[in-house]
């Protein structure tokens, strides 16, 4: 690294109180790890240079939402040659799907998707209608195995994720594994489809096979304009709501968390990926407005970054996962209920890696604030 190595980033922030687009150049110096910001229009100095330890080199590519000082900046371009020549050339989106064999694996999946140094950038959980199915395996319509690979594809729900990497497309297709789980066992151990498929069909995930299937089956899950894609697979009955904040997914605890919930004998019926706005953020938590000392900072981590909002089912769920999450403050619950996923996971009262509803008569209507509403 060049002691004045720079690099230089388009950015966008909406500004909700102006309604409006912004644009801004972003500066990153990586030797003292300062940003500074320039507004795109008026040329106008933004943000002066300042230290920003949260902001990592790895964190910057095209197409990735970042966070500095509170505000979601989406980098849209870089700003100059150099730029785009030394971050820019390996970073491709695909899409992991795990199938409806292995969604009470994903825990496992999520954390070998997070170990191998892949960044998920979106997720839901939904449940694919006949003709969704048709659509998405529409290159396989002559096999002789189609209408086994739709009846299974449309037999449970499956998890959708738009996964960003170095060379991500034949990288997640190598963690993958051969097609056949059997083959996978044998020529390729450590794969997925090795440790969680099955056979030749239920195969656990998927990954997109080339850049226009990917860009095409992002589309179909997660559609950049108008349409809505697939359903989410949300029950809005018998369940409480879970989001796993957005400290612990940066921090890479998301199929951890996932899978403590799963062990601990809860089911995950509903799963996505949200970026709360403000707003949003003020609605969902307005019964701790005045009663809680943290609710800012509560407020600030919600928005902080992205979040997994989780429709929870299990035996007495509202009240029975509440006590499976512990109490809110994480030193607490380390002292009085040591196994439980704040104990494990939380830093402190407001980074305690997990909200889950309070009240049993609030839970359906969290988790219909995110399904049904954010979901729109
Ligand atoms: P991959 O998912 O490895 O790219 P494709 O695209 O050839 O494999 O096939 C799509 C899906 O169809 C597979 N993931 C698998 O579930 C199913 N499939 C493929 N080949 C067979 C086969 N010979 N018999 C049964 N199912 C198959």
């Amino acid at each position: 690294m060049n002691d004045d190595d720079r690099y230089v980033f388009i950015a966008e922030w909406y500004d909700p109180n102006a309604a409006l687009q912004r644009r801004y150049q972003l500066l990153f110096y990586p030797k003292d790890g300062s940003v500074e910001m320039y507004d795109v229009k008026s040329h106008r100095v933004f943000l002066r240079r300042t230290k920003y330890d949260a902001l990592h080199k790895e964190d910057l590519y095209v197409g990735n939402k970042i966070n500095v000082f509170s505000r979601h900046l989406h980098l849209v371009d870089y700003g100059d040659q150099y730029t785009a020549h030394r971050l820019g050339s390996k970073k491709e989106k695909t899409l992991a799907m795990i199938k409806p064999d292995a969604v009470t694996k994903m825990g496992s999946i999520i954390e070998a998707i997070l170990d191998s140094g892949f960044t998920i950038t979106k997720a839901k959980m939904v449940q694919l209608s006949r003709t969704e199915a048709m659509d998405f395996y529409s290159e396989h319509h002559s096999k002789s195995f189609f209408n086994d690979l739709i009846h299974f594809m449309t037999s449970g729900p499956i998890v959708a994720m738009e996964v960003i990497g170095d060379e991500a497309i034949a990288s997640w297709r190598k963690l993958l594994g051969p097609t056949n789980s059997s083959v996978a066992r044998s020529d390729s151990p450590e794969s997925i489809r090795a440790k969680f498929g099955i056979d030749g069909t239920k195969n656990a995930a998927h990954g997109s096979d080339s850049i226009a299937s990917a860009a095409r089956e992002i589309e179909f899950f997660f559609p950049s304009s108008g349409g809505r894609g697939p359903k989410n697979s949300a029950t809005f009955t018998q369940s409480t709501c879970c989001i796993i904040k957005p400290h612990a997914v940066s921090e890479g605890l998301t199929g951890k968390i996932i899978n403590y919930i799963l062990d601990g004998g809860f089911a995950i019926s509903a799963l996505q990926m949200f970026t709360m706005e403000k707003a949003n953020a003020e609605e969902f938590y307005e019964v701790y407005r005045g009663v809680v000392v943290e609710y800012a900072e509560m407020l600030a981590e919600l928005c902080s970054g992205p979040c997994i909002a989780m429709e929870i089912r299990g035996p007495d769920a509202p009240k029975s996962f509440r006590e499976f999450c512990g109490p809110a403050d994480p030193e607490i619950a380390r002292h009085l209920r040591p196994k439980t996923i704040r104990a494990d996971f939380g830093k402190n009262k407001v980074k305690n890696a997990v909200h889950c509803t309070d009240l049993p008569e609030d839970a359906v209507l969290e988790v219909q604030y995110f399904f049904k509403i954010l979901d729109n």
